[in-house]
């Protein structure tokens, strides 16, 4: 997927992918001299990707507003961290490459925008590329909607269980409702908004006729 016109520079299949394209984003917006940077989101299994410390140095030296977002859900398909780094910490290749960088809480929405917004406004007064870590867990399989689902995948029940305690929606929701922003009638209604929107999709998805042999080249060829 690419949406130019709104910045979206892709979405590849290919892990790490797109992160040497942020690179690129962000040195076309220093050199049109526009305040744009360039984002790259990516996983903890991504950064183990070659092309990823190359985009780490080449930002650094060019001085590349690039904002680097690692989730680290401390897995990558069925494989835990620790059976694939020495360390569960990936910002540790941002002091690497002396790349300012915030380890986050990532499932705590607030100080995930406040970090954010922290090291964008120093990326934009003094260019150069920034990291957060967001420290978050997978809670499903690689493939499916189960937590169980994927062969290798070795955790305890508990681990998903106080994961899922500490889900971002209703943390935030939780925060707002004690701040007085937001009540749980108004979660209510936007819940039932989106049930009726999923089940409506669902129903055109299943419903609907399959593409017909001529749509499955259109625009593969140009
Ligand atoms: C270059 C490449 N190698 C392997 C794969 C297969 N693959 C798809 S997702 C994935 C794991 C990605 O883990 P992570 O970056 O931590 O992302 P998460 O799914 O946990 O968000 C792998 C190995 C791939 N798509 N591309
Ligand atoms: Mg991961």
């Amino acid at each position: 997927m690419y949406d130019q016109p709104n910045g979206f520079y892709g979405s590849v299949p290919i892990v790490a992918g797109t992160v040497p394209l942020a690179v690129g984003a962000a040195m076309a917006a220093k050199m049109q001299k526009t305040n744009d940077i360039g984002v790259a989101y990516l996983g903890d299994g991504a950064a183990e990707e070659g092309v990823v410390h190359e985009s780490f140095n080449l930002a650094k030296v060019q001085k590349a507003p690039v904002l680097f977002v690692i989730e680290n859900n401390l897995f990558a398909s069925h494989m835990h961290i620790s059976l694939r780094q020495p360390s569960d910490m990936v910002s540790r290749f941002a002091k690497a490459n002396e790349i300012p960088y915030k380890l986050v809480d990532g499932n705590d929405v607030i100080a995930v925008a406040k970090a954010s917004k922290e090291l964008i406004d120093n990326m934009r007064s003094r260019s150069g590329p920034a990291l957060i870590e967001l420290v978050t867990y997978r809670w499903y399989g690689h493939v499916d909607w189960r937590d169980d689902v994927d062969v290798g995948v070795d955790r305890s029940l508990d681990d998903i269980t106080n994961w899922k305690a500490r889900d971002p929606i209703a943390r935030l929701s939780q925060a707002m409702i004690d701040s007085g922003m937001w009540s749980l009638e108004q979660e209510e209604i936007i819940g039932l908004e989106l049930d009726k929107k999923i089940q409506d999709a669902w129903k055109q998805a299943m419903d609907d006729p399959y593409p017909s042999l001529e749509a499955t080249a259109r625009y593969v060829y140009s």
